[in-house]
């Protein structure tokens, strides 16, 4: 059989936190389906979808190869529910750091499972050296000059850098 999960995220930017959650979600399914969500109210971007998109496509093999999963990246807008069912996926899978998340990721797991009762969410709790990693704090550091070496895969330290 073959298990298929969608990873839903706005990935601006890719951090190391997403990236432990895959490579906990390829632990689980066979193809993990990653999907950039396009959100038009998310103003003052880092990177535009395509650059997200492009650098998710350079990340994924060399991890898809060591775990033996299959990946696809896909870009979505609209409803997590319709894309995870348009790319054949029965799980959703979300990253868990904090009660923040849990409670918002709770009403979105209620709503969801009354939308689309034919998938299920599956929480992937942090590793505790990724825990407070956030892209929201990122983009702010990023934005003010800071330094974010610490936080992100190589990649997108260059894609910032070939920006500039
Ligand atoms: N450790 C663990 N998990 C992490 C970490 C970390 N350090 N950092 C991020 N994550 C997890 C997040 O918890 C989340 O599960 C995922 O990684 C992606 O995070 P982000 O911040 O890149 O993206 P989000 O959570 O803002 O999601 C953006 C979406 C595109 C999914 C969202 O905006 C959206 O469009 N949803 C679809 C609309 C919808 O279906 N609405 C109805 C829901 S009821």
């Amino acid at each position: 059989s073959d298990l298929t999960g969608f990873y839903p995220g706005s990935f601006d930017p890719l951090t190391n936190g997403h990236l432990d959650v895959i490579e906990r979600a390829c632990k689980l399914v066979d193809t993990l389906v990653v999907g950039v969500g396009i959100n038009s109210a998310k103003k003052n971007p880092l990177f535009a979808h395509e650059d997200r998109l492009a650098i998710l496509q350079q990340v994924l093999p060399a991890i898809g190869k060591r775990t033996n999963t299959e990946f696809h990246v896909v870009e979505f807008s609209g409803l997590m529910v319709q894309a995870a069912r348009d790319n054949g996926a029965k799980l959703i899978i979300r990253g868990l750091r904090d009660t923040t998340d849990y409670n918002y990721e709770m009403q979105m797991v209620g709503m969801n499972a009354q939308m689309a009762p034919d998938l299920q969410t599956v929480f992937v709790p942090s590793s505790p050296h990724v825990r407070h990693i956030s892209a929201t704090l990122v983009r702010q550091i990023a934005e003010m000059g800071g330094d974010i070496a610490a936080f992100v895969p190589q990649i997108v330290l260059k894609a910032l850098q070939s920006h500039e």
